[in-house]
């Protein structure tokens, strides 16, 4: 599977956002992870509605929306989204999963389920056919610069495992949290293949974006 890299623009430097743009996209940048916090699913807020619209209208780049919000179906038309974005709602915090997923690729965008770590993977079971992708948190949602939890390293590993031996081998498993060069190498030999890049790799004061990217790069190929 083509392996990817989705920057956290929650760690991108806000005063310099349109250079770091055009660098990500000289650099052949996949996706860009927007982190949405609405201070009740997460103890934190962060961007919102605005900033994805002008998100969309800076770079042709898709958009990787990471909805961190409490009852996120009847929400998912806040948020503007289409062809080629991704969207990844949180089983947590989504009464209706599968309806939910069906709205999002009605919309012409790929639908992610994203589980916090102690959410089993049980949870996929009825509903493969409606994912594109299945995003793994690896550390627990609501901030940046956090510890990767070990045992997801494992459980990235038995879905990758369970996609395949099931016939959904082309869903894409997306890792968030930590991913630092050292933790995306094993995260991808253990089968992710979207890598939510922030603190921990290419957003690292001093270090010019490109080298963050082409070092993350090498980790993960
Ligand atoms: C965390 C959020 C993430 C962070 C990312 C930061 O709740 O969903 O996308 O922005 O994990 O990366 P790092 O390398 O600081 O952990
Ligand atoms: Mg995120």
């Amino acid at each position: 599977m083509k392996k990817m890299i989705s920057p956290s623009m929650m760690c991108a430097d806000f005063l310099n956002l349109g250079n770091d743009i055009r660098d990500m996209e000289a650099c052949g940048i996949e996706y860009l992870h927007i982190d949405i916090m609405d201070g009740v699913f997460v103890p934190n807020f962060t961007l919102g509605t605005d900033y994805i619209k002008k998100l969309h209208k800076a770079s042709s780049i898709p958009l990787d929306l990471h909805l961190m919000v409490s009852d996120v179906d009847n929400k998912l038309n806040w948020f503007e989204f289409g062809e080629g974005d991704y969207v990844a709602i949180h089983a947590e915090a989504c009464t209706h999963i599968q309806r939910a997923l069906a709205l999002i690729r009605s919309k012409g965008a790929k639908a992610m389920l994203a589980l916090n770590p102690a959410t089993s993977l049980n949870v996929l079971d009825e509903i493969l056919p409606d994912l594109d992708g299945i995003l793994i948190m690896t550390v627990n949602p609501g901030y940046a610069g956090q510890k990767l939890i070990p045992q997801t390293l494992e459980k990235i590993a038995r879905l990758r495992n369970y996609l395949d031996s099931n016939g959904y081998g082309h869903i894409d498993i997306e890792v968030d949290g930590n991913v630092s060069f050292e933790n995306a190498r094993k995260m991808s030999d253990a089968g992710a293949n979207i890598f939510v890049a922030g603190s921990s790799s290419m957003f690292m004061p001093g270090v010019p974006l490109s080298e963050g990217i082409a070092k993350l790069r090498e980790a993960i190929n």
